[in-house]
């Protein structure tokens, strides 16, 4: 089966290459798409120097970005992560695997099961498990890490899915459909340390998710 990859990126000159690199690595023939927005910096040029196809997709949002990048991608199954490499890309190829070999619609990697005091705050965490409690309470969904970006799932399965968030909610949205059309499975990833600096704002983004979860449950 094809594979593609789809990263997300805002001035990721710093790592962007490593998480090429590292994709390559893992799987032979892998499309990989950068659907960058308005990076300041090398990003995009790193990445095309690797033989990534590069989106300049100007208008900001997580979840925009996404959109644009899955409907380009060609392949079967989608790899999706983040380019500031804090997602292992080794891990890429036996997740192929098990995704393939059980009747898994989608594997959602989970950073809370191995997760240390370096890799992962202490805010982060709270604010996370405040995410997973609201995804328990309003959506009977029992995930350890609802805010993982790193996921891979037929490309197929998320045609079917609808009304996507178009900022960094997109992320819980993506997972909640997934469970309620058909199997999500979380894998506990070792998580890295970010060294470039966030595009998310931690206190802003975790409350807008937590409003979003609200709202969606009311929409519903
Ligand atoms: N194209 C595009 N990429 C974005 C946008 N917002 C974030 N990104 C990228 O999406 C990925 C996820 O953003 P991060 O800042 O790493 O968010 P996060 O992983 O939730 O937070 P950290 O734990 O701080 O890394 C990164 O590769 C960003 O560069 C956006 O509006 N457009
Ligand atoms: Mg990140």
């Amino acid at each position: 089966m094809n594979v593609t990859a789809v990263i997300p990126t805002i001035n990721e000159e710093g790592t962007i290459g490593s998480v090429i690199d590292g994709l390559l690595k893992a799987v032979e023939g892998i499309e990989i798409i950068v659907v960058d927005t308005n990076s300041t910096d090398r990003t995009r040029e790193i990445a095309r120097a690797r033989g990534a196809t590069v989106i300049n997709e100007t208008r900001k949002g997580y979840g925009i970005a996404y959109k644009t990048g899955l409907n380009l991608a060609k392949g079967d199954i989608i790899v999706c992560m983040d380019g500031d490499n804090t997602y292992p890309t080794d891990i890429v190829k036996p997740l192929l695997d098990i995704l393939q070999m059980d009747e898994i619609n989608f594997i959602s990697c989970d950073r809370m099961t191995l997760r240390t005091q370096h890799n992962y705050t202490s805010l982060h965490y709270i604010g996370n498990s405040v995410l997973n409690f609201a995804m328990r309470i309003l959506f009977k969904i029992n995930l350890n890490d609802s805010q993982s970006g790193m996921w891979i799932f037929y490309k197929e399965f998320y045609n079917k899915m609808k009304n996507l968030s178009n900022g960094m909610s997109f992320s819980e949205d993506i997972k909640i459909d997934a469970v309620r059309l058909g199997k999500l499975i979380e894998v506990p990833i070792k998580y890295g340390i970010r060294i470039s600096k966030p595009k998310l704002k931690t206190w802003n983004d975790g409350f807008m998710n937590l409003f979003h979860l609200f709202v969606k449950r009311i929409q519903d």
